[in-house]
């Protein structure tokens, strides 16, 4: 169920270009939230920079739009300090992990109940198409005009590694996926990565020839499969979408709170 209420409507219209997939997510997140019944002065989310990073000031929660790369450091800052609050970190895959990288693989391993959505688009699309950590190997971007020789980062491999206690991953052609996951990653305690794949059509669908955001979507839902389905078992180049990791460990606010617990003990 829509609910207009988590909308910022003094802030449209939105920034973003016609076909870009942030729409989707900034809808399906208000959507999941409204379903899930978040009181909005109990919702914080915390951004840094890029088109991905402006879902913030569409959203009326609490909203903190802040340093490119750096949104997890304020988001585990205000974390630590009022742990009863729901953060969210929308980030873009440069915001996420070109110059935020250290502090998403340091998040990752707190385990701090924070939820980080990396809307990965595979470019840096506010300041015109430059290639990012997520691109890959031969891909045109302003910056790699003969193609790009990198290996992208496996944003769900990273997070797994690093000790993310939750990690997902879908993309904007499966909406109730994407909510479902959503719901699921807000609910967890401990930190959770959902990778959203998303299109660019301006800069990387155009430079690619991936055709428009239709036919970039339709990419995802011809490239992607769900984990355990016979598609994926047939042909395992797909890449994988659902839930890779889910388990419970000890979260950060509750162990700091426990640590000054220890240290008033002593003291007396
Ligand atoms: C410290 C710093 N370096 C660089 C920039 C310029 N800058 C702003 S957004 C951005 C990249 C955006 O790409 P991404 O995070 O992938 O998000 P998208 O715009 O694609 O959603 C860059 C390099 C900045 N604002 N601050």
């Amino acid at each position: 169920m829509s609910d207009k209420k988590h909308i910022r409507e003094k802030f449209f219209p939105h920034i973003w270009c016609p076909g870009c997939g942030h729409g989707t997510i900034l809808n399906t997140l208000v959507r999941t939230t409204a379903d899930m019944g978040l009181d909005q002065n109990n919702v914080v989310t915390v951004s840094g920079i890029g088109c991905s990073a402006r879902i913030s000031g569409y959203l009326d929660y609490h909203t903190l739009h802040t340093l490119h790369g750096r949104a997890l450091a304020f988001a585990t800052g205000v974390k630590m300090t009022s742990p009863g609050l729901t953060v969210i970190v929308p980030m873009g895959d440069g915001d996420a992990l070109a110059i935020g990288g250290n502090h998403f693989i340091h998040a990752c391993r707190r385990n701090i109940n924070i939820t980080a959505f990396v809307m990965n688009n595979r470019i840096y699309g506010m300041t015109g198409g430059q290639y990012s950590p997520l691109s890959g190997q031969g891909i045109s971007a302003t910056t790699a005009p003969y193609k790009s020789i990198d290996r992208e980062f496996d944003v769900v491999k990273i997070a797994s590694g690093a000790g993310a206690t939750f990690v997902a991953r879908t993309t904007t052609y499966h909406v109730q996926e994407m909510a479902k996951l959503m719901k699921k990653a807000i609910e967890h305690k401990g930190f959770s990565v959902l990778e959203i794949l998303t299109q660019c059509p301006t800069y990387f669908g155009r430079k690619n020839k991936m055709g428009e955001a239709p036919d970039m979507m339709l990419w995802f839902k011809d490239n992607t499969a769900a984990i355990g389905s016979r598609q994926l078992e047939e042909n395992p180049a797909l890449i994988p979408r659902g839930i890779f990791v889910e388990e419970q460990l000890p979260e950060y606010a509750e162990a700091y709170m426990e640590t000054i617990a220890r240290a008033k003990a002593k003291r007396g």
